[in-house]
């Protein structure tokens, strides 16, 4: 019995560096399975996209814009997953109090120090600039990745506010812009409001900037009032992006305009143009 005993302790002695190796090798197993349901996992989203299946960016529980966000959630900077190319999620700045909220703002101008330079080049006002908290505009390619999509339609709400503190606005219950191979085309119609139908004369024009014409007019209309816009034969009805001058001017049309509140040559104090799934 004693023989016994010691000959099972010789066994186990002799096998203990193998029981290590078993361990190790245990552990890899599971390490190489971990790894092959990750890469499963890829191959599977990439067959499904193939297949037709919806992007991420459009399946159920993504937040595209901020009307997505979970009860509860707070107006302020959030990140969204737009549909742009890439995993990437982009910030935006969201509103959801004012106005019935749901809104992704996509452009603010105001009286804020520093100030932001909107005379800018296409590459700035496809990629936007400025600060959420403060002047800025979001960018072309996230303003078509929502509203070019075609299983959503956005409107559109302009908030303007002069100088003397009134404040007007304009509803557009259609807008959309065509992707950067169209020159971010705007479609934008059903207006309502109190400011004045100022946009709807741009509809159906291309985005142009300083370095980049797309408008009907002779010149280039960017440079000559010191925007980006959507800018028509005549130039402008509206000109949201132009200078921020602090007061009236009458020495020029270059500030920041929508004639149907006040006439060209009145800058405006405010302007917010947000964006919801209607
Ligand atoms: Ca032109």
């Amino acid at each position: 019995m004693q023989k016994i005993s010691s000959d099972l302790d010789q066994v186990k002695h002799e096998f203990k560096p193998y029981d290590l190796k078993v361990r190790v090798l245990s552990d890899n197993v599971i390490s190489l399975s971990q790894q092959l349901q990750v890469t499963s996992d890829i191959l599977e989203k990439h067959l499904a996209e193939e297949a037709g299946a919806p992007p991420p960016s459009r399946r159920p529980g993504t937040v595209r814009d901020c009307s997505d966000l979970p009860a509860g959630a707070r107006s302020g900077v959030h990140l969204l997953q737009t549909g742009l190319a890439g995993p990437q999620k982009v910030a935006a700045l969201c509103d959801l109090d004012a106005d019935g909220g749901r809104w992704t703002v996509i452009q603010r101008r105001d009286d804020i120090e520093p100030r932001e330079n909107f005379y800018r080049n296409w590459t700035a006002y496809r990629a936007g600039f400025g600060r959420l908290d403060g002047e800025f505009w979001w960018g072309l390619d996230k303003m078509s990745a929502l509203t070019a999509a075609t299983d959503r339609s956005y409107e559109l709400r302009v908030n303007l506010e002069d100088f003397e503190g009134r404040r007007r606005h304009a509803l557009y219950g259609q807008f959309s812009i065509a992707p950067e191979s169209d020159g971010f085309r705007l479609h934008v119609s059903n207006y309502s409001g109190d400011a004045g139908d100022s946009l709807s004369t741009h509809s159906g024009q291309r985005f142009t900037t300083y370095d980049r014409d797309h408008d009907p007019y002779a010149g280039n209309c960017a440079r000559s009032h010191r925007g980006g816009w959507w800018y028509h034969e005549k130039c402008l009805q509206s000109n949201l992006n132009g200078v921020y001058f602090k007061k009236y001017r009458a020495d020029n049309t270059r500030g920041i305009t929508w004639t149907t509140f006040h006439n060209s040559f009145y800058s405006l104090k405010t302007v917010t143009m947000k964006i919801r799934p209607t």
